[in-house]
């Protein structure tokens, strides 16, 4: 029985896994197993020996059986600390950066000034921005010979030698989507139209496509004084400044008469721009009372009814309102630029994972 008992505890010591521990528990333990085989034995034996030999064989039976279970829980526990080892994760490690997109500064513009027009009753139109000629120039009262029509200025869509059709431009203003507005829907109105305009021009302070924001507001009993005070609600709202105080300048424009462009109040105190205080003064838009070719254009009476209008230009109102001195963060949507006036993804370069936006 000892040769038994070494025999068996030293192979579950040295079993390799769980299927050589099977094997073993079945050749000690198993119906069949060598300890079953000395168990039944028992039946030959005289009561003396058996009442020895009974019990050890039990206890045997129990040690062995102990033994297995010690060493699949040993080689479990081994198994456990070799994947542990393998398969270890340093949680501490920061997590790789996750590419985010923002709100472009121009949209978010746009979104400001629709928002707070609509305040003021104001319904957000939108047109095509490739127009025909009539809707560009001849219904906002710009004569065939005026300079703003010529190839110089404005981009025109090639056509084929036989088109007939009207000459087609990209639009210079969205001054048309507001006579749109007029023919659809009559006076009494107040809509404004945001959107790229196109011109042939490109400096430093110029490109060929840009965004402009226009409104309009007619009535039976509309004057200048209403556009003033449309336009300082909007610029205290907009540019966040209580004491905002505008100049009217006497202007021109073709589709508006009087015309007027609105400067505000403002200071370059080292460099940085403040509105409603200092000295000097800033152009922030174009305006004036609607001119009677116009209204006429546009199917409105101009006996009966007429309005204000005017037209700015967004880039330029982003620009001053988040103190973006550069067209470069715009045209070129140059991310560096955005990342540095706080508009593009903070998400940074990072060593792993190549560089993120
Ligand atoms: C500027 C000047 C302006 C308008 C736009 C307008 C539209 C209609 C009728 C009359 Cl349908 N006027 N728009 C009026 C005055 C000025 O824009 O400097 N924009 C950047």
């Amino acid at each position: 029985m000892d040769d038994l008992r070494q025999k068996y505890l030293a192979a579950i010591a040295e079993a390799k896994g769980e299927g050589q521990l099977e094997e073993i528990r079945v050749a000690a333990l198993g119906k069949k197993g060598e300890i079953a085989l000395e168990m039944r034995k028992l039946g030959q034996m005289s009561p003396e020996e058996r009442q020895t030999a009974g019990p050890a064989l039990n206890a045997l039976k129990a040690e062995v059986n102990d033994a297995i279970l010690a060493r699949r829980s040993g080689l479990a526990d081994a198994a456990l600390d070799e994947r542990l080892k393998a398969e270890w994760l340093d949680v501490t490690l920061p997590s790789r950066p996750v590419r985010s997109g923002t709100v472009h500064p121009v949209s978010q513009v746009t979104e400001e000034v629709t928002a707070l027009f609509a305040d003021m009753g104001f319904s957000v139109a939108e047109g095509p921005q490739v127009e025909t000629d009539w809707y560009n120039f001849d219904a906002l009262n710009i004569a065939s010979h005026h300079p703003a029509r010529a190839e110089m200025d404005t981009f025109y869509m090639a056509r084929a030698e036989e088109d007939d059709r009207p000459p087609h431009v990209l639009r210079t203003h969205t001054s048309p989507v507001q006579i749109r507005s007029m023919l659809a829907q009559g006076a009494p109105l107040r809509v404004i139209a945001p959107g790229r305009v196109y011109r042939a021009d490109f400096d430093q302070t110029h490109t060929p496509m840009f965004h402009q924001v226009e409104g309009l507001a007619l009535d039976t009993d509309i004057s200048m004084a209403n556009l003033k005070w449309v336009l300082e609600e909007f610029c205290r709202a907009f540019f966040e400044v209580d004491d905002v105080e505008l100049r009217f300048r006497a202007s021109h424009f073709p589709f508006t008469e009087p015309s007027a462009e609105v400067d505000i109040r403002c200071s370059w105190e080292g460099g940085a721009l403040k509105l409603g205080e200092g000295d000097d003064w800033l152009e922030i838009l174009g305006s004036g009372m609607v001119h009677p070719n116009v209204l006429k254009a546009g199917g409105i009476d101009p006996e009966v009814y007429q309005g204000f209008a005017f037209g700015m230009g967004i880039d330029r109102i982003a620009m001053l309102k988040y103190g973006i001195p550069d067209l470069r963060a715009f045209f070129e949507s140059d991310l560096r630029w955005l990342r540095h006036y706080g508009f593009a993804s903070t998400a940074v370069p990072t060593m792993r994972g190549g560089l993120t936006a």
